[in-house]
């Protein structure tokens, strides 16, 4: 059966907050401007995308399991949840879609506690540090995966 052509993308906590704190560290972008540039980039190869934000783990969990039927794959920041969340990261597991991790900062140039990701192995896209233009690098990759054009 040929893929759906949508993605679910997946903002996990207080990525609500994007471009009202912390600047400096995670830019001015808002998560209506993620998603406004996630759908753009999408549409561009023909996708569509299903955005989800929440600061509540299960809302996330039901979203990962309900995109198994109607979804290509997945595009996850999962914020603090990375570092902490065997259950999330046993949902992308158990749906068996490919998913692509992106974070804004550079994870692996921050605090120690950051630089583990209970996420990064059940991904086959990892992309860090490239700010809120990483969520676009991300799905232009995570479609090359899905359509076959990886590598080519
Ligand atoms: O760099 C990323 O994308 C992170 O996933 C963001 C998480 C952090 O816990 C991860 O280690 C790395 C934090 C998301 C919180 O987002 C905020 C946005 C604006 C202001 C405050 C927090």
């Amino acid at each position: 059966m040929t893929p759906p052509r949508r993605l679910l993308l997946v903002n996990g906590p207080n990525l609500n907050l994007l471009g009202f704190r912390d600047p400096a560290m995670y830019g001015s972008q808002t998560l209506a401007d993620v998603e406004s540039l996630a759908a753009r980039t999408a549409g561009a190869h023909g996708f569509e995308v299903r955005a989800v934000q929440s600061n509540h783990e299960g809302v996330l969990l039901d979203a990962i399991h309900d995109a198994r039927t109607d979804c290509a794959g997945i595009v996850i920041n999962p914020g603090g949840l990375t570092h902490t969340s065997v259950v999330l990261r046993d949902a992308l597991s158990a749906v068996r879609l490919p998913v692509a991790e992106v974070h804004i900062s550079d994870i692996l140039a921050r605090e120690p506690f950051r630089q583990l990701s209970y996420v990064a192995d059940v991904a086959v896209v990892h992309v860090i540090g490239e700010g809120v233009a990483g969520y676009a690098t991300a799905i232009d990759r995570l479609i090359a995966v899905i359509t076959g054009q990886a590598g080519a």
